[in-house]
């Protein structure tokens, strides 16, 4: 049996998300057009034969700040020494970023013996002459030597990132049983799910100052009944977020309810109240 981590890091918007979901093969991580959706550690397992990889996501680096310390969330950097692969997820059809090299060089003074992966992700939006320029691009740029170019969005090229990331994992034991695939409590879990629909339904930065918290889950044998309150700071968020006679909150938590019974197969009743952070 093989077994380590996977530390997913990479700019804002690349596709870490997307990939983490595509390999384990359900939505666990949330993902968004918009820049900034992961917004904390997500963990997630995937078990192969005779293998099993822990897979780590993080919050996007964000290009706008001036120090590539400060741009490369620290709890992502913190999670390096912790993980036996790094993925460094980034968006091939964009162009290479100037600031890349530092990345690399920054990744490469916390790794010990780990090794780093450079995933070009999106290959669908560009062709196929143009990855093979690209490639050879990056590996000029970088010095690295694995180098994968994939689609995480039809899942392109994955199978063969797996099967490279087997046999680079150490001979261990089991450390979870192969039933389980999200390491996240699943309060937090439940809350992220509303929070992505909040993120496909209103536009504009709301959906950045709302919070999700999952107050209360009761179960029974085919049913899941979960609370949630959606805490937000301005009073004219709480029309937009409620809308028409409560449109907006019946879709997204309609949409929300319906993910959380894909993930779960159970029944789920699910309760939304939005409140003032003022109010108690
Ligand atoms: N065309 C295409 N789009 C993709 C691919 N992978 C991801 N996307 C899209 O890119 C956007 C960002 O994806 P995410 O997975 O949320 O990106 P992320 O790196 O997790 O972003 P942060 O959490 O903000 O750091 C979404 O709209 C995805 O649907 C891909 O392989 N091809
Ligand atoms: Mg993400």
């Amino acid at each position: 049996m093989k077994s380590g981590t996977i530390l997913l890091i990479g700019p804002t918007n690349s596709g870490k998300s997307t990939l983490l979901n595509k390999i384990i093969g359900k939505r666990v991580s949330l993902v968004s057009r918009k820049k900034q959706s992961t917004t904390f550690n997500q963990k997630a397992i995937k078990s192969l034969s005779e293998a099993e990889i822990i897979l780590l996501d993080t919050p996007g680096i964000f290009s706008s700040t001036k120090k590539i310390s400060n741009r490369m969330s620290n709890s992502a950097i913190s999670e390096i020494e912790t993980a036996t692969i790094i993925y460094l997820v980034l968006d091939i059809s964009k162009k290479i970023e100037p600031t890349l090299k530092k990345i690399v060089k920054t990744i490469y003074n916390k790794v010990n013996d780990q090794s780093i992966f450079l995933i070009l992700n999106k290959i669908d939006k560009i062709s196929k002459g143009n990855i093979f320029i690209k490639i050879k691009d990056y590996k000029d740029q970088t010095g690295l030597e694995d180098i994968f170019p994939i689609s995480a969005l039809d899942g392109d090229g994955i199978s063969d990132l797996l099967e490279s990331t087997k046999k680079y994992l150490p001979k261990r034991k089991q450390k979870y049983s192969k039933k389980k695939t999200v390491l996240l409590k699943k309060d937090i879990f439940y809350s992220e799910i509303t929070r992505e629909k909040i993120y496909d339904k209103i536009h504009k930065e709301i959906p950045y100052l709302c919070k999700v918290h999952t107050e209360r889950i009761k179960k029974t044998k085919d049913e899941i009944t979960i609370h949630q309150r959606i805490a937000i700071s301005k009073k004219s968020h709480k029309n937009i977020l409620i809308g028409k006679r409560g449109s907006t909150l019946k879709e997204i938590g309609s949409q929300s309810r319906r993910e959380i019974a894909k993930f779960e197969n159970k029944k789920i009743n699910l309760f939304l109240f939005v409140k003032l952070k003022s109010e108690k």
